[in-house]
């Protein structure tokens, strides 16, 4: 017999703290039963009730393809027939590295490790051994993994439970990380001014998308490079998210800005667990077996993974690929906020490649403080309203959305007809 989402959750509850395994996933923020999903396929994914949704998850990133492209899942069933892992080298993960060195000429060497969280807690690391210096920047609402010193006023997950900081992180972990406003490269120059000789990186999200979607402001990124380069810090970018997502290269591509290190996730592992990181070869030397950097996995490179990553990245490699995803997510972003207006509602979104933001305030908002201001009452009630209609979008206000090149333009009208009645609820409601 089939069980439904709440009997589910209730039995998830018993084991597994909160009934999930990342915390976004327990609908705290939205209220209502979480959809336990059994299965996906293009732009839709099933619930354990046999309901179909619109997904504009997308696995946070990854389904770049939809869900369960028939090239990466026969890749993936090819190479799991030759064993899962072996903890030893492969020609695949060597095709992997070479792939993404090729499409980023920042990537001069890359290292593969197993999740984004992995990513940047070792890029960090990298930056500290190669400079010698203990400080790092990172911006406030920018998420870059739960390693203990980048748990400072971090986004995603936890702004979702309202809870800016972790407990179990000592201050002494976080004493040597600065917190500055994204957007604000005034106050990277006065951080600078004041620590300089002492920080070692700059870790930014060049397009956060962990507090929900956020753009950097002209000539931002361009400053961040600048003082970096003046002060001799390294200046990493997080393409966990926008990597492959955004854009054919990444943030880094649409802006001609070239980071000394770059941390990727998601896309490259199309659904598997997969990250990496990797950027300016003298750098890069640091990291062992060549230099005293430490950094180690056993999965990292896994074979299975590593084919995943192959054949999305060969498909996302398709001519005009990335135009016609901009142009559904184009076609999403426009709609939602004719929609919107239609209704009365105050809205706005914005979008690049295959991601968006959806906001309930009057502009699009460009810094945590202005993200934050927004009317989440008003999000949980749209996305409540979406979700009964069968669209499925993150179950917070603070995160990205996701569009994949399966959202054809019915998908997508299915979407904003279902959204022009979840504006109208909500103007009903107030
Ligand atoms: N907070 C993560 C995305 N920004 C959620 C990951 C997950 O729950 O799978």
């Amino acid at each position: 017999m089939t069980s439904t989402n709440a009997e589910l959750f209730d039995r998830a509850c018993r084991t597994i703290p909160g009934g999930v395994n990342s915390p976004v996933r327990a609908f705290r923020s939205v209220g209502g039963t979480p959809r336990f999903l059994k299965r996906a396929s293009g732009p839709h994914v099933w619930d354990a009730e046999g309901t179909q949704y619109i997904d504009y998850v997308g696995s946070w990133g990854p389904a770049i393809l939809g869900h369960a492209h028939p090239d990466v899942i026969r890749a993936v069933q090819e190479a799991a027939v030759d064993g899962l892992s072996f903890g030893a080298p492969t020609e695949a993960e060597i095709e992997l590295a070479e792939t993404l060195a090729a499409r980023l000429p920042s990537m001069e060497q890359v290292r593969l490790v197993s999740s984004g969280t992995e990513a940047t807690m070792s890029a960090i690391r990298l930056a500290r051994g190669f400079t010698g210096r203990p400080k790092l920047i990172k911006f406030e609402g920018c998420y870059h993994g739960h390693a203990d010193s980048l748990l400072v006023k971090a986004g995603s997950g936890l702004l979702t439970l309202g809870n800016p900081n972790s407990a179990g992180v000592p201050p002494e972990f976080v004493a040597h990380t600065l917190v500055l406003p994204f957007n604000d490269v005034e106050a990277v120059r006065q951080a600078f001014a004041q620590w300089g000789p002492e920080i070692a990186c700059v870790i930014v999200e060049p397009v956060a998308g962990n507090m929900n979607l956020i753009q950097p402001a002209p000539g931002f990124l361009q400053g961040l490079r600048e003082v970096c380069t003046e002060y001799g810090a390294l200046l990493i970018f997080d393409e966990v998210m926008t990597g492959f997502r955004v854009g054919p290269q990444g943030v880094q591509g649409l802006t001609g800005i070239r980071p000394d290190l770059t941390t990727l996730g998601k896309v490259i592992g199309g659904g598997m667990p997969v990250g990496a990181f990797g950027g300016r070869r003298d750098v890069m030397a640091q990291i062992a077996p060549l230099g005293p950097v430490y950094q180690a996995g056993t999965l990292s490179g896994n074979p299975v993974a590593m084919a995943a990553g192959l054949a999305t990245m060969a498909l996302i490699g398709a001519p005009g690929f990335y135009e016609r995803l901009a142009q559904q997510t184009n076609r999403l972003v426009e709609g939602l906020r004719e929609r919107a207006a239609m209704a009365g509602v105050p809205f706005a979104a914005d979008g690049i490649g295959g991601m968006f933001g959806l906001y309930f305030s009057e502009t699009v908002p460009t810094s945590f403080a202005e993200v934050t201001a927004g009317d989440v009452g008003a999000f949980k009630t749209f996305f409540q309203a979406c979700l009964a209609q069968g669209v499925y979008f993150a179950p917070s206000a603070f995160e990205a959305g996701f569009v994949s090149i399966t959202h054809d333009d019915a998908v997508i009208d299915r979407t904003l007809d279902v959204a022009e009645s979840a504006f109208r609820t909500l103007a009903q409601s107030r």
